[in-house]
């Protein structure tokens, strides 16, 4: 096996006996095989297009899940691989015979498999690796990854009934260009930055699903204790799951809470009718293995992260969506109204209630509707000198001790800066009682790694406002976490919005080689992180 797709790879060079996350190398050949049929399938919908042919949006919706099912920590089954590879090549093998003109098609648009056998054969030989010069693979991957996040985040706006062809439209055409060896490094690099343009489209398309299904996030305490209820814990990012999982709670006597990236959802009013839907239980996505065993009551994981469970909870945790874990029981259906919770509330009826690991509460609800009504007290507060600058402080959490850093840095900042956060990254200040500058809270949540959508609308309004030129003359420095290929789409969408000089961390990635990574820092000043010492003065000064 190779994979270099998240921050934690060994060595921060790749993972090739075994994943640190938990991936095998079996899981992980069949990754690298769903991938490349994928390829080929958007090959074919791509020609497709190109004769005048419709492509349904039943096929556009297999390339996103199976994009999502390759994303870090979502899915742990090898069968669901298999099957996928399968369904992939069924419809592939349907639309290739529409295909007026089948000349010069990849092997990967023409490859078909007789058993499971002839996928293990091949699953060995498309990986990464099989991308021999160091700068292409590098390139193709920063873009695949970048792929892979917008995949979770059309799959959330399908689940409310959104969608976008344009987007689907790109995503396939890039993922066919991917097996293209005749591009250049120079084209490679112009397609990086359309994916982030890409990506600013799709996280538009999720912010306009989810404000206009639930509401625009407002100021919200969530408590962090617990009831005297048996309760269901639900984590990943489906908002479509949660609300599915509240309507059949109703009445029964259980409590739901969230957990890591669900917790934004108490900031939607819609969510805020449901007296069951009780706070948030627990931290970012790696505190799993002790908070899900203390919590009790069965746990609903939407999409990543999961942790490989312990046996004391395995039988507690259930999967949806894009997610699955051999041995944890999956709840079929696509995030439509079909999704039957029955066997979680049964078994949560039979369970202690969570014990209590803190109490207290956490406020949040920071999305740019939100922030834009409290604007003429923002832009007050730093034309009199109250704040002097903002960190947008975005992106993912992890186990690495090195993640430390950022509740250092956070504690370190001086008073008068605030932090704008989202992703699980916040799960590393967000306790801290950093207190507030003229009540407005200095850790500003916007929500889900997604709504680093909003972060980028507040850096946008506040330019308006104060009629600059550049986004890079506002108080703005970027210290972002990154952790799996969501932040990977968020960063390039970032570089394409022109932000210059983020830093990165706690190490950069793995996939990109020198020279891609010489190109980023030449032409964006993207750096990493050293110290909370030397890179507060660097920040500040
Ligand atoms: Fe955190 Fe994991 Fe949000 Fe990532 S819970 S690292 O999926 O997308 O952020
Ligand atoms: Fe390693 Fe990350 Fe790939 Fe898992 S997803 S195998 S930890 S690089």
């Amino acid at each position: 096996m190779f994979c270099f797709q998240c921050q934690e790879t060994a060595g921060c060079t790749g993972c090739t006996k075994f994943g640190v996350c938990g991936k095998s190398p079996d899981l992980a050949r069949m990754q690298d095989l769903l991938i490349y049929t994928t390829k080929g399938l958007s090959e074919v919908t791509t020609r497709l297009r190109e004769e005048g042919k419709q492509v349904s949006s039943e096929v556009n919706h297999i390339v996103t899940i199976n994009l999502f099912t390759t994303i870090t920590n979502a899915n742990f089954d090898d069968a669901i691989f298999y099957e996928r590879v399968k369904e992939t090549l069924n419809i592939k093998e349907q639309l290739l015979s529409l295909l007026d003109n089948k000349s010069n098609l990849s092997e990967a648009a023409l490859y078909n498999a007789n058993s499971n056998e002839d996928m293990d054969e091949k699953s060995t030989k498309v990986g990464v690796l099989a991308t021999k010069d160091e700068d292409i693979r590098s390139l193709r991957e920063l873009i695949i990854y970048g792929i892979k996040g917008l995949s979770a985040y059309m799959k959330h706006a399908n689940a409310l009934g959104y969608d976008d062809e344009s987007i689907n439209i790109f995503m396939q055409s890039t993922l066919s260009k991917m097996l293209n060896d005749s591009l250049t490094v120079d084209e490679l690099i112009a397609l990086t930055l359309e994916t982030g343009k890409v990506g600013v489209d799709g996280m538009a398309l999720l912010d306009s699903a989810n404000t206009s299904t639930y509401g625009n996030p407002e100021i919200t305490k969530v408590n962090i204790g617990v009831r005297n209820n048996p309760g269901i814990l639900v984590s990943g990012h489906d908002l479509k799951d949660l609300e599915l999982l509240l309507k059949q709670t109703e009445g029964t006597g259980i409590d739901v809470y969230t957990h890591s990236e669900m917790l934004p959802a108490h900031y939607y009013p819609a969510f805020k009718k449901y007296s069951h839907f009780a706070g948030n239980y627990g931290n970012a996505w790696w505190k799993q293995k002790e908070e899900f065993e203390s919590f009790n009551g069965p746990i609903l994981m939407t999409t990543n992260c999961i942790v490989p469970p312990k046996d004391s909870y395995k039988d507690r945790l259930y999967t949806t969506g894009a997610t699955g874990f051999v041995g944890c029981t999956h709840i079929k259906g696509e995030s439509e109204d079909n999704k039957d919770f029955s066997a979680i509330i049964e078994q949560a009826k039979k369970c202690q209630p969570p014990i209590e690991i803190e109490t207290g509460e956490i406020i949040g609800g920071f999305a740019h509707n939100q922030v834009f009504a409290l604007a003429d007290q923002v832009v007050e507060a730093v034309k009199t000198g109250a704040i002097k600058k903002f960190f947008v402080m975005a992106g993912c959490d992890g186990r690495a001790k090195s993640r430390n850093y950022y509740t250092d840095f956070a504690k370190a900042l001086p008073n008068d800066t605030v932090i704008l956060t989202a992703g699980c990254a916040k799960y590393k200040y967000n306790k801290l009682n950093l207190g507030d500058i003229n009540g407005i809270p200095r850790v500003l949540d916007a929500g889900q790694c997604n709504d680093s959508y909003s972060l980028a609308l507040i850096a946008l309004k506040l330019k308006e406002v104060f009629e600059l030129q550049d986004i890079n003359e506002l108080p703005i420095a970027f210290n972002i976490a990154w952790y799996e290929q969501k932040a990977v789409i968020v960063l390039l969408s970032l570089l394409y919005l022109g932000v210059k000089n983020i830093h990165l961390g706690p190490t950069l990635p793995a996939f990109l080689s020198p020279n891609v990574a010489k190109v980023l820092v030449e032409n964006f000043g993207i750096g990493g992180i050293t110290n909370v010492e030397d890179d507060l003065k660097m920040f500040l000064g």
